[in-house]
């Protein structure tokens, strides 16, 4: 196979031919494809965004940024993750050997790329071969590039012959996804970021743009029609605190209200009953259901007073141009797919979808969220395929170049039941890419505390102090954002452009350099020569992509998406026969000709009856702990954002819990004394920001802080199998 350097005949070890050639693992060199003194523009590598980003070089090396004002994502702003988005990279604590942990010592020690690769086909085959192929299991991300997640997947699936994998996306937008995929017939988010500006009603369920996507929220500033700004959030948040009106509901009562809305709304007759006649279905038998959700019913439930309700409702019906916008308020919760086809129903029913300013929109999170949705090659096939599709099997294998019979047909267990599977003793070998589970994933003591029964744990990481690598057998060092190149796709569908800038410390490689080895090692012979460089797989997305709703086959390649401030999906070759595009092309939507992706083009209403929280309060422990972020500067587990000295001077240090004044008083406990809080899980404490942005009876915890996610209860969506993040019992006492 043609890898970027010679393997097939390579004959000493491999670290000496690291030693000798580094530019051919892409180690040392002067950045390939940008010259050594330009300026280039590149996308952020945080939030789902995609900000441009102008990078500075000298002599081959990043040594500045500024916002690009010409990208049609951020016009010229950035957040101070973006400002400071080349510091992490210069942390002390980079992974720059792979590290092998040493039986007798229990310690993590250096070991060269040779033996790291033998020992990872080793100890994976072993397992294999002992235990079958349902025993290793992968857990990946929305962090890396779209050309490593689909190596990954089909290296994993038809190379390795696995089975089982899934990704941090599980944890985040899985709801998104399968909401979408039932009511739309695609995981198809409708919008682009001028219905930010367009909207003349803004209404956003369960996000705190301010705080995680800051620039987003800079669009809506530039909204010129004086929009309602409307908040559904149980916290006052900074973008409650900006909107023009707030509904601080009971958590997780969110169902409840959006069909007491829809009632409301048909009961008036304010809904567009061409468009529901003409591109809906479901609609009647929906009216009916949402009948029960009575006014004052839907305020007991929600804690939202009657004139309140009517209030909203009336809002959205007087709105031309209504878009409504969620996040993980609605997606992780314990009926987190029907909520978000609650909002998606409410667009449909007003006519609010496919139009300027409109759309039943979901926010993504991670810089490639939608990128690992659709080609991770993890819950759906490459591309938006399906596995249980032979037409789709077979036209993955023809254009990967790969016999019909490696496409496996097989569904992967989902996240959660991976991690029961280890407990099962199903699973006994697990690799990590580019995700800190330890840190994020729900009920964190026992994920920590079955890692201990894996008999292989590989972590792929940056850094060699996230709580997961130091869990570890096997540490693989990566590069990161900004020393590899690849493709991202932000939240409006827009495929932009990661460039190489930087150059990875000592000798971390680019995770598609690490799936080249892997592919090598593991005696893949010439199963995968196809994959020859990032660009080169971005060629066989565009192939996949064929024929999609996702179609990327009209973009050239990667000069292509440079010259055009990035694309968005879909971009065939009809768009580009467009020898001029329209500039309004810039910025598109889905769903204008008001077609959907399902058999008859009709979009579905779905609804079911909301269901009691898995977790209630009680006397016990009677505060409803919620969770998310806590500033801009802060981004997830912290591995990257905490090596920033100026992103350390925006936040806490110490794990902090917002607390009501009320709740405060009653239990002897003031601002920034040491708190207790404990669940049925675990026990922990916490500095008191006493603050009334949180209604008595609730605390909130950012996520940032490795100890929350010890408080967690693990419960899930039945339909998108996500983490109900938000929503746990706990009790709160003076330390
Ligand atoms: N600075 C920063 N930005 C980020 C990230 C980061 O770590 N740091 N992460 C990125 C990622 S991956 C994601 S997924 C996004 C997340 O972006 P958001 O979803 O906007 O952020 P969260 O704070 O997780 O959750 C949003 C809100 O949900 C509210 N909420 C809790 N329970 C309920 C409920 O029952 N109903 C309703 N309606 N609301 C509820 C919380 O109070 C919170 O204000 O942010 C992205 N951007
Ligand atoms: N309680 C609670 N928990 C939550 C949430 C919540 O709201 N509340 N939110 C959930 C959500 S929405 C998300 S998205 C998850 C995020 O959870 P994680 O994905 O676990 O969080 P990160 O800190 O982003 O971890 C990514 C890791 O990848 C490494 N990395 C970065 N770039 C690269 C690369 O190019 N290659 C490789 N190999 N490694 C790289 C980073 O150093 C970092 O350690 O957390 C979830 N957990
Ligand atoms: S808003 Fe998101 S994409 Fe833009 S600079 Fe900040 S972190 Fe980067
Ligand atoms: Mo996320």
């Amino acid at each position: 196979m043609k890898l970027p350097f010679n393997l097939r005949n390579f004959d000493g070890p491999l670290t000496r031919e690291l030693v000798r050639e580094p530019g051919k693992f892409g180690l040392g060199q002067v950045p390939s494809k940008v010259a050594p003194d330009a300026t280039t523009t590149m996308v952020c590598g945080f939030c789902s965004t995609g900000c441009g980003l102008k990078i500075h070089l000298k002599d081959g090396q990043a040594v500045n940024l500024s916002a690009e004002t010409d990208y049609p994502v951020n016009l010229g702003m950035a957040c101070p993750k973006g400002w400071e988005a080349l510091t992490p990279l210069a942390a002390p604590d980079r992974a720059t050997t792979p590290l092998l942990r040493n039986e007798k010592t229990g310690e993590l020690e250096p070991v060269d790329w040779e033996r790291a690769m033998v020992l990872f086909c080793e100890r994976f085959k072993e397992i294999k071969a002992k235990h079958g192929a349902e025993s290793v299991a992968f857990l990946s991300t929305g962090q890396i590039v779209t050309e490593e997640l689909a190596f990954l997947g089909a290296l994993f699936k038809f190379g390795m012959g696995f089975v089982h994998c899934d990704s941090n996306t599980r944890q985040c937008m899985a709801t998104s996804h399968v909401a979408y995929k039932q009511s739309f017939g695609f995981d198809a988010p409708p919008f682009t970021y001028a219905d930010f500006e367009e909207s003349d009603v803004l209404v956003f369920v369960g996000a705190n743009p301010c705080i995680a996507h800051p620039i987003m929220w800079q669009r809506v500033m530039r909204n010129p029609h004086r929009p309602e700004i409307i908040v559904v959030d149980p916290r006052k948040t900074e973008t409650a605190m900006a909107a023009t009106q707030h509904y601080a509901l009971t958590p997780k009562s969110d169902l409840t209200l959006l069909y007491g809305i829809a009632n409301i709304l048909i009961a008036s007759g304010w809904i567009d009953r061409d468009f529901i006649a003409a591109h809906t279905n479901g609609f009647a038998e929906f009216a009916e259901f949402v009948t029960r959700f009575t006014p004052d019913h839907v305020a007991a439930e929600t804690g939202i007073v009657v004139a309140d309700l009517w209030r909203l409702t009336e809002t959205i019906a007087q709105g031309k141009r209504v878009s409504f916008w969620w996040t993980m308020g609605v997606n992780q919760s314990h009926e987190a797919t029907r909520t978000a086809q609650a909002i998606i129903n409410l667009a449909l029913i007003t006519g609010n979808i496919g139009r300027p300013g409109t759309g039943a929109n979901s926010i993504t999170g991670q810089c490639n969220a939608m990128g690992s949705r659709i080609f991770a090659n993890v819950t759906s096939l490459l591309g938006g395929h399906d596995f249980q599709n032979a037409d789709h099997r077979a036209k993955v294998a023809r254009v990967l170049g790969i016999p019909d019979e490696r496409i496996t047909s097989q569904p992967s267990l989902a996240y959660d039941q991976i991690v029961q599977g280890i407990e099962d003793g199903a699973i006994k070998g697990l690799w990590l890419i580019a995700t800190n589970s330890s840190h994020s994933w729900i009920h964190q003591d026992r994920f920590n505390e079955l890692l201990k029964k894996l008999d292989f744990l590989v972590v792929q990481e940056m850094y060699t102090t996230t709580e997961s690598a130091q869990r570890a057998d096997l540490v693989l060092p990566a590069a990161g954002w900004g020393e590899k190149e690849g493709t991202l796709i932000n939240s409006e569908r827009r495929i932009g452009l990661v460039k190489k800038v930087s150059r990875a410390p000592g000798q971390a490689l680019a995770d598609f350099h690490i799936f080249q080895l892997i592919a090598h090692y593991w005696g893949l012979g010439t199963m995968f020569t196809r994959w020859s460089s990032p660009e080169a797989a971005f060629q066989l997305m565009k192939e996949i992509s064929r024929g999609q709703p996702c179609e990327i086959s009209g973009i050239a390649d990667y000069a292509h998406i440079d010259a055009a401030g990035g694309i968005q999906w879909p971009w065939s070759e009809v768009n580009a026969e467009c020898k001029n595009p329209p500039a309004e092309w810039r910025e598109r939507r889905l769903f204008e000709d008001g077609k959907f992706f399902t058999a008859d083009g009709k979009a579905k209403m779905l609804f079911d009856m909301p269901r009691a929280v898995a977790e209630p309060t009680d006397a016990e422990f009677p505060f409803v702990l919620m969770t998310g972020r806590g500033s801009s500067a802060q981004w997830h587990t912290g591995s990257r954002t905490d090596k920033s000295d100026v992103l350390r001077k925006l936040a806490p240090a110490n794990c902090y819990v917002e607390i009501n004044p009320a709740d405060a008083k009653r239990l002897g406990i003031g601002p920034g004394d040491e708190v207790s809080i404990r669940s049925r899980r675990a026990f922990i404490t916490a500095t008191a920001f006493v603050t009334s942005t949180v209604r008595a009876g609730q605390v909130f915890v950012p996520m940032h802080y490795r100890a929350v996610n010890r408080l967690t209860h693990a419960a899930f969506d039945p339909h998108s199998r996500q983490p109900s993040y938000k929503y746990c019992a706990v009790s709160v006492g003076p330390a």
